[in-house]
């Protein structure tokens, strides 16, 4: 994409984006949630639809003009539908957080008890963290992973749900490399009479393409952002039964939020249309087969992975017997080129902003064309840097190699540096 008027009319910016264009192509970026997005998505996201005022949903507006606003959001709805087999989707949250306000909103009343996948165990803020509008709001209770396989036990959860018997049991995580049984939490959510909400934000492309079970079919709810694994713009989505359509698209607006932007939403369309191809569900199942590959080669140089593997696109690294923290390693692997979160891991000792842990994930180098055996490579610059985090000389190699490896490996060539 050709930049004409920024580079002139606001330097500051045009240097903040071409520095921008430099780190994402010269890293290897491996943060679980982030992905690099299509060129037709960013084309879309950066259209002339973001001067567009579509408060509504199509068809029914309350602004004139809003006829090819009605075909991106149309489009993207019907899409987005198709690749999940939702009955209901609104398409319009700007973010997975404001997706899950909406979706609990919409049949929760202040006070209600929700039950969650701990924060602390890999869940999410707006499952019911303290800090949180959803640990302000409602009276919130959690499950974990058990220490010795770092997996949920759905028996426990079940017994939880026994004792608290929350108006809404929530499933997803963000933090977590295991399968979701969804069928059996929905289970337990209807043996309890709970709402059950689904938020597969990290793992939406492998569910829209079959490499993970899909909860649509048991869950009320189901909500999730579009940039991670779906590799979409960045943005929310809530898909539901048709009985709660009404109050979810009520809940969004006016309830929540104003005008939709629609330049995010021409942009989720493009990405949905993207992932019902072949070759995202190949890149999909490539993703997992890049993690698995990647936490066998850290096991294999010494590191513990949390629940021993993983299925999906993340892992978990316990440096606990590493004699580092997840932010010194953090710092350290960022020197040397290799972009990972700090990140607790269960029953972690150590404070959120130090912590024990490495979040990995492999959306990122998988959209770069990289295989198992860059994993491989990869593995190999991740432990030297970690065993020897204060060697500014090893630093400096592996930066070397990284360099090498994202040149063989190049992204967004086509746009402008
Ligand atoms: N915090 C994001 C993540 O990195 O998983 C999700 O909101």
């Amino acid at each position: 994409m050709r930049i004409v008027e920024l580079i002139k009319s606001d330097p500051e910016i045009y240097n903040a984006i071409m520095e921008e264009i430099r780190r994402e192509r010269d890293k290897i970026v491996l943060i679980a949630s982030e992905n690099y997005a299509s060129r037709a998505v960013l084309e879309a996201q950066g259209s002339v639809f973001t001067n567009k005022y579509a408060e509504g949903y199509p068809g029914k507006r309350y602004y004139g003009g809003c006829e090819y606003a009605d075909v991106v959001e149309s489009l993207a709805i019907d899409r987005a539908k198709e690749l999940f087999g939702a009955d209901h989707v609104n398409v319009q949250p700007h973010s997975g957080t404001q997706a899950n306000m909406a979706a609990y909103f919409s049949v929760l009343k202040p006070g209600d008890r929700i039950l969650g996948l701990s924060l602390s165990h890999g869940g999410h803020l707006s499952h019911g963290a303290q800090v949180n509008f959803s640990g302000m709001i409602y009276k919130t209770y959690f499950y974990g992973v058990e220490k010795k396989i770092g997996q949920i036990d759905y028996d426990k959860v079940r017994k939880l749900a026994k004792r608290h018997k929350p108006r809404m049991l929530l499933a997803g995580a963000s933090a977590y490399s295991r399968i979701i049984d969804f069928k059996t939490l929905s289970d337990i959510a209807k043996e309890v009479n709970a709402f059950f909400l689904a938020d597969i934000a990290h793992i939406a492309g492998l569910i829209a393409t079959g490499n993970h079970p899909s909860p649509v079919p048991y869950a009320d709810f189901v909500t999730t952002t579009t940039h991670k694994t779906l590799r979409g713009p960045r943005g929310g989505m809530i898909m539901c039964k048709t009985e709660y359509a009404k109050s979810v698209d009520k809940m969004v607006f006016p309830g929540l939020q104003g005008g939709p932007l629609m330049h995010v939403i021409a942009a989720k369309a493009v990405a949905f249309k993207e992932a019902m191809t072949p070759e995202f569900k190949h890149y999909q199942l490539q993703i997992i087969k890049n993690a698995k590959e990647l936490s066998e080669a850290l096991i294999a140089r010494g590191f513990k992975i949390i629940s021993g593997g993983t299925d999906t696109h993340l892992m978990l690294i316990d440096l606990t017997g590493k004699n580092i923290t997840g932010k010194d390693a953090e710092t350290a692997l960022d020197l040397a080129g290799i972009t990972v979160n700090k990140n607790s891991i269960p029953h972690d000792a150590l404070p959120a902003m130090i912590t024990s842990g490495i979040r990995i994930g492999t959306p990122i180098v998988t959209s770069r064309m990289m295989k198992e055996p860059e994993m491989v490579v990869i593995a190999d610059l991740i432990s030297k840097v970690l065993e020897n985090f204060q060697d500014r000389s090893v630093i400096g190699h592996v930066r070397d190699k990284v360099k090498a490896l994202c040149k063989k490996y190049p992204i967004y060539e086509d746009l402008e540096i």
